[in-house]
């Protein structure tokens, strides 16, 4: 795999761990891709996720599928969401993401973002089942969208990634406990977007 970013995020603060983000841009083939969007859109059981924000529950802006083994139910923003079975489609990329990862994944977060005015919010995937340091691996199809991450405390960089059509960008280290992430909407007309994140539950 292709390591693109020894991104010094913790300039301000030489105490904070590094995030470490590695990224290949051509994970998946053009045509495997160019496939496993519409089997996807086709096959996943998508639906509105409610969320807390600020103490209100409201929608979340864009299409959400949690899928994974049995056991797998997860919590987060308040909601508990109990796995959906694995789409065949999505089988051999498990597969190969745990042989290249050396990771079990038992689990992964699908979310469909259907224009530039869905997105997710600022967040670290840091819930208690995920365990301290875990590795995540997020598949991206369809549409470029603009990737960001910045420290959770005090000043840093703030890193800005295109992630692109069958790229693969893998979260792991001391990632999620030191910086948040985000994919905020944008103005510019864009086509359709499908985001995986491969996970671990080991509650
Ligand atoms: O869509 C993305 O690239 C990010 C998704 C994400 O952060 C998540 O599912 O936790
Ligand atoms: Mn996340």
């Amino acid at each position: 795999m292709a390591v693109l970013f020894p991104i010094s995020t913790n300039g301000a603060d030489p105490g904070r761990p590094d995030a470490e983000l590695w990224y290949a841009a051509d994970w998946l083939a053009a045509r495997e891709a160019d496939a496993l969007l519409p089997a996807l859109r086709d096959s996943v059981q998508w639906e509105t996720h409610r969320i807390r924000l600020f103490g209100h529950e409201v929608d979340s802006p864009r299409l959400s599928c949690w899928i994974g083994d049995e056991g797998t139910a997860y919590a987060y923003s308040g909601a508990r969401f109990e796995p959906k079975p694995w789409p065949s489609a999505l089988v051999p990329v498990r597969q190969r993401l745990e042989q290249e990862l050396q990771a079990g994944f038992n689990s992964v977060l699908a979310n469909r973002y259907r224009t530039g005015a869905d997105s997710m919010g600022w967040h670290s995937d840091d819930e208690a089942a995920l365990g301290p340091q875990p590795v995540i691996a997020s598949l991206s199809l369809g549409a470029t969208r603009r990737f960001l991450v910045k420290p959770r405390q005090g000043a840093g960089e703030r890193l800005a990634l295109d992630l692109v059509h069958g790229s693969l960008l893998v979260m792991r280290g001391a990632t999620q406990q030191h910086y948040r992430h985000a994919l905020p909407r944008t103005a510019r007309p864009v086509g359709e977007r499908i985001n995986l994140t491969f996970r671990r539950i080991i509650g």
